[in-house]
């Protein structure tokens, strides 16, 4: 798969996501119109929908049905702008913009905002109840991917990494193993159960989904890093985001922690060793290789 085809595979998974989250969140007409107003605005708001491609791209590779993963998929990218909402607010990063445009909160309030963070990650579990089972997925399966979603996502995950950044903000000093528990689970969480969640739906024996799980954990840390490297070299108009924040707000990165050369070196070797994770499977494998490299070579 060279460039072109992973740009066409990237905007055909985003047009395919954006479908169903279009079709679920409820149109500014309905009642109460101003919280869809809200949701609209941060979800549709140019999102690259990373997380719910290498859902689906995880599905492509185990050769399972990626129009039942679909709603998992958008879900999962519910969580992640949930996340995004929350974690701009005053009282956590306290950020103005965000995908190109003012935050969610400049825009509607805190209040608002913290409601828009609320119904998207309740919805993302009420359209898997709704839409999962649809397709040819067992009542079984849509329980054990809520529980993945629902446990990456949660303290042990996603959130309980937003803590310890939160409680590391401000700290004269930071060791490599507290640093990596933050990306793990404030980022790579998510990441890591979004490959998952394709492999299982996608019907990935035991053995396989060990191999996408390293393959996950690996490329989520990567992807980490790269945001980090792109903070301090990566063009404000390209992002749609504010850049040097990190820098602004003395946080501890991993560019900060090892050196900039240091921790490019490290996202490409854990690029290099996701895909040897994941040697073993066919072609239809190969989306997944290159959304590994696109994590540490993209601009935005
Ligand atoms: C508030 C519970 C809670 C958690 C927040 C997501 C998060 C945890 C913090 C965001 C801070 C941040 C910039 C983390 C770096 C990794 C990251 C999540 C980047 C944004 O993800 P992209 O690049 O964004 O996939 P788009 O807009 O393309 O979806």
């Amino acid at each position: 798969m060279d460039k072109e085809k992973l740009q066409t595979y990237l905007s055909e998974g985003k047009e395919a996501v954006d479908r169903v989250l279009k079709s679920y969140i409820p149109s500014v007409k309905c009642e109460p119109s101003l919280m869809y107003e809200a949701i609209r605005y941060s979800l549709f708001a140019g999102g690259k929908r990373l997380r719910p491609i290498l859902c689906l791209a995880a599905c492509d590779a185990v050769g399972g049905r990626r129009e039942a993963a679909l709603p998992f998929a958008a879900a999962i990218e519910m969580i992640h702008t949930y996340s995004l909402v929350h974690d701009d607010l005053p009282s956590m990063d306290n950020d103005a913009y965000r995908r190109g445009r003012l935050t969610n909160h400049k825009v509607f309030g805190e209040g608002i905002a913290i409601l828009v963070g609320d119904a998207l990650l309740t919805s993302a579990f009420t359209l898997i109840v709704e839409k999962g089972c649809l397709g040819s997925v067992s009542p079984k399966k849509v329980l054990a991917v809520m529980l993945e979603l629902g446990s990456s996502s949660g303290s042990a995950g996603l959130v309980g990494g937003q803590l310890a950044d939160l409680q590391s903000q401000g700290k004269k000093e930071m060791d490599m193993e507290k640093l990596l528990y933050i990306h793990q689970h404030k980022t790579g969480a998510l990441i890591r159960a979004s490959v998952r969640i394709g492999g299982m739906l996608g019907g990935a024996p035991q053995r396989r989904l060990a191999q996408l799980t390293r393959y996950g954990e690996k490329v989520g840390l990567a992807f980490q890093i790269a945001d980090d490297l792109l903070d301090l070299e990566g063009e404000e108009k390209e992002m749609g985001k504010s850049v040097g924040q990190d820098q602004a707000k003395e946080k501890w990165t991993y560019p900060r922690l090892a050196g900039r050369e240091q921790a490019k070196k490290e996202a490409r070797r854990l690029v290099d060793a996701a895909v040897e994770e994941i040697k073993t499977l066919g072609p239809e494998a190969d989306p997944l290789r290159q959304l590994a490299n696109y994590m540490i070579e993209r601009r935005k």
